[in-house]
């Protein structure tokens, strides 16, 4: 039990991750526990600020109160930061409602990684309101469980998140490296605005069920983790570059193998990657990768970044681009 004259509001803010070694597909669907390794960079450009305000008005019937910039959020949203709490309520032995307040500083739901940073900084604000002192590796086992690219925006710069082991409920992010560790950047072109059609949980549970590449990708994905995790400590921009486009379109050509197929390229997708391979041929070292949407980021080295971004921008296939540094961890 804790004391409740000391709780009642947690505040948190976290950013959302890009994977330079894809995470896809579940070994264990109940923990959601991963079944390969992912490396991703912490972004400071892309944040979520979330407010949990414990209140005696809401009763069990009323429910939690969740709202999403503002506007309350129903459905599968909701039901995964409810089943947060509850995981947390039940550690603090305290019943009460809350009311979550989450702010995106970037858009929802296309791909670019919200839920990673919404849940990373809903775990700490609960556990903050709920008067729970968690660890950060606590907090990214938690934030795991309800998203598992989620684990790694806990924690600042390179980030690693291990394939899960089968029943294993205590598995966290852990840091390869810090922010400041290597002057990349991560140039982001958002193809579209546009809130996907397919959420990336359905679309990798559907990959694992129907798709013939599935296991080719599982047995594939942790050599390029190593091949990312060597790159990333030796700060070589090639081999993590390389073995970031490897891993990304072996993701896909998974996904797309499943039936039906699982596409989240869009037609400026394909623009904005043939962009990325003439900026190479002209000597810049810069690589793409994509998520479960159609937008394409870009690893450069920070004093590329600008002619990266005007390149991108001067295709016309982008609404918007900007770009991205390895940031901080959640505070
Ligand atoms: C990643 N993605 O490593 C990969 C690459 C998208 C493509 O992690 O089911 O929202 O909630 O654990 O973490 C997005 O999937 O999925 C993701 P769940 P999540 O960043």
């Amino acid at each position: 039990m804790t004391d409740r004259s000391t709780i009642g509001v947690g505040r948190a803010r976290a950013c959302a991750n890009i994977a330079l070694a894809k995470y896809w597909g579940k070994s264990d669907e109940t923990l959601n526990l991963p079944a390969v390794p992912s490396l991703s960079i912490t972004l400071d450009a892309l944040v979520t600020e979330t407010t949990v305000t414990l209140d005696d008005a809401l009763d069990a019937r009323a429910g939690d109160v969740v709202l999403f910039d503002q506007k309350p959020r129903d459905g599968e949203d909701k039901t995964r930061a409810v089943e947060l709490l509850d995981r947390v309520r039940a550690i603090a032995g305290d019943e009460r409602r809350a009311r979550v307040e989450t702010v995106n500083h970037f858009p929802t739901a296309s791909g670019l990684a919200s839920s990673a940073s919404g849940f990373a900084a809903l775990a700490t604000a609960a556990a903050r309101a709920y008067g729970v002192d968690a660890s950060l590796e606590q907090l990214s086992a938690w934030a795991r469980r309800s998203s598992a690219s989620a684990a790694r925006s806990l924690y600042g710069g390179f980030v690693e998140l291990a394939a899960g082991v089968v029943g294993d409920d205590s598995l966290a992010a852990r840091v390869v490296a810090p922010a400041e560790h290597w002057d990349v950047c991560i140039v982001i072109a958002l193809a579209s605005l546009k809130r996907k059609k397919t959420s990336s949980r359905d679309g990798m549970i559907e990959t694992a069920k129907t798709s013939p590449y599935y296991p080719a990708w599982v047995a594939c994905a942790p050599g390029y983790f190593r091949e990312v995790r060597d790159g990333v400590l030796a700060r070589d921009l090639e081999k993590v570059g390389v073995a970031m486009e490897a891993s990304t379109f072996a993701m896909h050509a998974s996904a797309l193998a499943a039936r039906p197929a699982v596409r989240y390229y869009a037609a400026a997708t394909a623009t904005l990657l043939e962009c990325v391979e003439s900026l190479r041929s002209d000597g810049v070292a810069a690589y793409s990768t994509m998520d479960a949407g159609p937008h394409v980021k870009v690893l450069c080295m920070r004093s590329d970044a600008e002619r990266v971004r005007e390149a991108l921008v001067a295709t016309g296939a982008a609404v918007d681009v900007r770009v991205a540094r390895p940031g901080p961890g959640v505070q």
